[in-house]
């Protein structure tokens, strides 16, 4: 086995071979672009040796912001590329040829975590990005809340795109008209490990719904066929206005419209209290339905600030289920695919934010064992997409940014004092 400093030299290897210049790739074949919350990631684990990179990172993210304060999950600097599906799909109007929806806003809480430690020099950089940050919380809360709970209107948004909280939600979709596209994610990784077919035809769908309407917020809001409030957007979008407007304090800049958001935000987050389960819960805004899930997205409400003893409970049950946590669907649930993508497999990019949360809300077990399972994950198989919760085996695409990006800044033993948490 390697050891950490092996590792550590390894993962700040991949990030400069999936590094584009300007811009870093979440892994070569599978993902030859910018994606939105892959990008934050990689900003984290480049500040831990090249700072000035990892600002740019974000520059370059917030440069393919719409005028409409849209920060899309995709940026294409490069059109030709294998990648299903392409610009041209989504036929976007940004300046930076782009897909029309957004993906969880993680940025403000790792460019604030980047700032806090290394602020000298970097005073003019935070202040360009302050407002642009700003603006695409404040799109969120102009467009995607229900009872202020922020919603998806497609499963990309989330993340978490095949997870089992959306199955209710997408099998009222009929994808009719949707066919002749191929696929190129199952060509580079198991097929077994992706969305279906049917999947895939209904995200399609979705996209040319949007497609159709010129991505008019105003105009997908009246016919809205998939809208789910979720537990990753909420937390982690409450997160990250709590840390935007620490950054404003800091630089003498009006908090009060973050402040506001964030009231209405926290509200918002306790209605996805779903009683029956005694856990957070997507909800589908249209039927107003539980999806009846615990996802790993329920375990970031510690690292939005909220604390439930039913979740702690939740977290032991469902890591006891399975030899690595978190799983990303719960193991006790027929819908639990230990292989498949967002329907089972332990995901590193979660597990870093949950296991942040944990360890700030005192959790200390739950913390540690959330980054030792990160750790041993990475230590044993190497940096990948994403791992098997029952025995380990690594799964998805390889060499990938996130997960060298974590095991620089959060999951390595080496990390010592700089280590998040
Ligand atoms: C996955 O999603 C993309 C679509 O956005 C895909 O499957 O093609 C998700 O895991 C998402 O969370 C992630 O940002 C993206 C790139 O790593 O891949």
């Amino acid at each position: 086995m390697e050891t950490s400093k092996d590792l550590d030299a390894r993962a700040r290897e991949i990030l400069r071979r999936n590094d584009r210049g300007a811009y870093t790739v979440p892994t070569a074949d599978l993902y030859p672009h910018q994606w939105n919350w892959d990008s934050a990631f990689a900003a984290l684990g480049l500040a831990t040796f090249d700072l000035d990179r990892a600002w740019t990172e974000f520059e370059t993210l917030l440069a393919g912001q719409w005028g409409s304060g849209m920060v899309p999950h995709i940026l294409f600097h490069e059109r030709d590329t294998d990648y299903f599906p392409g610009p041209e799909v989504w036929d976007s109007p940004g300046d930076i040829p782009s897909s029309g929806i957004s993906q969880p806003p993680v940025a403000a809480t790792l460019v604030r975590r980047i700032w806090e430690r290394d602020r000298v020099g970097y005073e003019d950089r935070m202040r360009a990005l302050f407002p642009k940050l700003a603006a695409w919380h404040g799109w969120f809360m102009e467009w995607r809340l229900d009872r202020g709970a922020v919603c998806i209107t497609h499963p990309w948004e989330a993340g978490r795109d095949n997870a089992p909280d959306w199955d209710e939600a997408m099998s009222r979709i009929n994808p009719h008209g949707v066919n002749g596209y191929v696929r190129h994610d199952t060509k580079c990784v198991d097929p077994d490990m992706r969305p279906t077919k049917l999947d895939y035809d209904r995200y399609i769908w979705l996209v040319d719904r949007g497609r159709e309407v010129n991505w008019d917020e105003g105009e997908r809001q009246k016919n809205c066929d998939f809208r789910v409030a979720d537990p990753t957007m909420t937390f982690i979008l409450l997160r990250a206005n709590l840390d935007l407007t620490a950054i404003g304090y800091r630089l003498g800049e009006d908090t009060s419209a973050l402040e506001e958001w964030t009231g209405i935000l926290a509200d918002g987050a306790e209605t996805l209290w779903n009683p029956s389960l005694a856990c957070f819960d997507s909800r589908d805004a249209n039927s107003g339905a539980w999806a009846n899930c615990v996802s790993n997205a329920s375990f970031l409400c510690w690292y939005a600030g909220i604390h439930r003893d039913e979740m702690r409970r939740h977290y032991d049950r469902v890591t006891s289920s399975v030899a690595y946590g978190i799983p990303s669907h719960d193991p006790d649930s027929s819908k639990f695919d230990p292989q498949r993508y967002w329907r089972g497999p332990v995901w590193p990019v979660i597990n870093t934010l949950a296991g942040i949360g944990m360890a700030e809300s005192g959790l200390k077990r739950e913390a540690g064992a959330v980054r030792e399972f990160t750790s041993e994950l990475i230590r044993r198989n190497g940096f990948f997409e994403y791992y098997n919760p029952c025995d380990g085996s690594p799964a998805g695409g390889r060499d990938f940014t996130w997960t060298a990006a974590i095991w620089l800044a959060w999951a390595s033993q080496g990390a010592g004092d700089d280590k998040w948490a």
